[in-house]
């Protein structure tokens, strides 16, 4: 019955060849709910899983990015803003989002191997990986730097409201998104003015270099390090030894950056290139270097979990920001409610440090947290109220996962 209800979300969802996060608020294809999809959708359509990453990395440019958004040519041009138009790239966006297809190739391939998919997606996420560490490294320390917020995937997050402020916000367009969803519930129109400025100023220098935005996140790059991990399994499955260690060796590597740059005081923060000095917000990126099974500091990072910022097991999933801190909305998208994504990453992450049941009692959280909320886009953490989109794609696909 509830695999029933999240298996027609995603075929609600589906376009034929790749799923929409929410067919009202963003009806293309979005790069990292596309992973997510993935993993929920293997367990009831392995077919349909490897064709949506598939479809994803067809997008993917010469040199390696995968953009983070893949406009559906069948939908009106005006459903979402900024489209095409704006970001003149032919079928794309020009930015990008956090690094988890591997760990989604992977896991598809896990539950149905299939050698070809296999092979053919291994060289694209080597480019795209490569992409990210020759054309991201701002800072000069072996960590991935941001050009826009939208790339965190993270958008309206306390930590950029710093670097933000540096940007003077475009005006003169139409927000498509308050068509779709309650205006206290999204981005401040200045927030919106501001990345929308920073996307056409990245475009305007032709997709390369950094402008007023440079900063380098902790999900970001606790992801790419994961994804290294992921490739290391592709590169054994696919009988490479040698590469797998290589890929062990980089993920090793962004992890000492990690620890030597944005950890301070049992959190890992992100840092503003712009000014070399890290942003003192407590957000839920800082929670996802977890992922990292050998991370020395976890038993630190665990606690700052489970204390007054985060309160882990004690609140719906797992909140976006600091609940201490004056910036926290419960209802505000990525300044204080929970999503399932960083949920369930966290529950792996909990997973890997032994912590089984807060893992357990996450995972049953989120899956009836879900379920009551007809798989709303997120959630506030102190009540468990559904906010945003409803029948929204990773938060089905999450929870197929959590069942499986
Ligand atoms: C945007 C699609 C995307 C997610 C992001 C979320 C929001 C808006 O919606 O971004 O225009 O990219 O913040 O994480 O991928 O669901």
């Amino acid at each position: 019955m509830d695999v029933t209800r999240a298996t027609a979300v995603l075929d609600g969802n589906w376009l034929g060849s790749s799923t929409v996060p929410s067919r009202s608020l963003y009806p293309h294809q979005w790069s990292w709910d596309s992973a997510f999809i993935a993993i929920g959708l293997r367990h009831r359509a392995p077919a349909r899983a490897r064709r949506e990453l598939l479809t994803l990395f067809s997008a993917q440019w010469r040199d390696g990015r995968v953009p983070h958004i893949l406009f559906d040519p069948g939908t009106p041009a005006d459903a979402y803003f900024p489209g095409p138009s704006f970001w003149r790239a032919g079928r794309t966006s020009g930015l990008v989002q956090p690094p988890v297809h591997a760990r989604a190739v992977l896991a598809v391939h896990r539950t149905e191997p299939d050698r070809t998919f296999l092979a053919t997606l291994y060289p694209k996420l080597r480019a795209w990986h490569e992409y990210l560490r020759t054309h991201r490294d701002a800072g000069g320390r072996g960590l991935v730097a941001i050009v826009h917020p939208w790339e965190s995937g993270m958008d309206n997050s306390p930590a950029w409201d710093g670097p933000l402020a540096r940007v003077t916000p475009s005006t003169g367009f139409v927000r498509r998104d308050l068509d779709h969803g309650a205006a206290a519930d999204r981005p401040s129109d200045d927030d919106y003015g501001r990345y929308v400025r920073l996307a056409s100023d990245y475009r305007d220098r032709g997709y390369t270099g950094f402008g007023e935005f440079v900063v380098e996140d902790p999900g970001f790059n606790a992801l790419l390090a994961d994804a290294e991990l992921a490739l290391a399994g592709i590169a054994d499955e696919l009988g490479l030894p040698a590469a797998a260690a290589t890929h062990r060796e980089s993920a090793a590597r962004v992890a000492k950056a990690m620890q030597e740059t944005l950890w301070d005081d049992g959190f890992f923060f992100a840092r503003d290139v712009r000014t070399g000095r890290r942003v003192p917000e407590y957000t839920c990126a800082g929670l996802l270097p977890l992922l990292l099974p050998d991370l020395a500091v976890a038993p630190a990072l665990l606690a700052t979990a489970t204390g007054p910022r985060f309160r882990l097991g004690h609140v719906h999933g797992v909140p976006s920001h600091d609940l201490t801190a004056p910036a926290f909305d419960p209802g505000r998208y990525w300044r204080g409610p929970s999503w399932a994504n960083v949920g369930w990453l966290v529950r792996q992450g909990l997973l890997h440090h032994g912590e089984h049941t807060l893992a357990e009692h996450l995972r049953a959280d989120l899956v009836e947290t879900a379920l009551r909320t007809d798989f709303a886009e997120y959630v506030d953490p102190l009540t468990g109220a559904g906010h945003g989109a409803r029948s929204f794609g990773w938060t089905a696909a999450l929870t197929l996962d959590l069942l499986a």
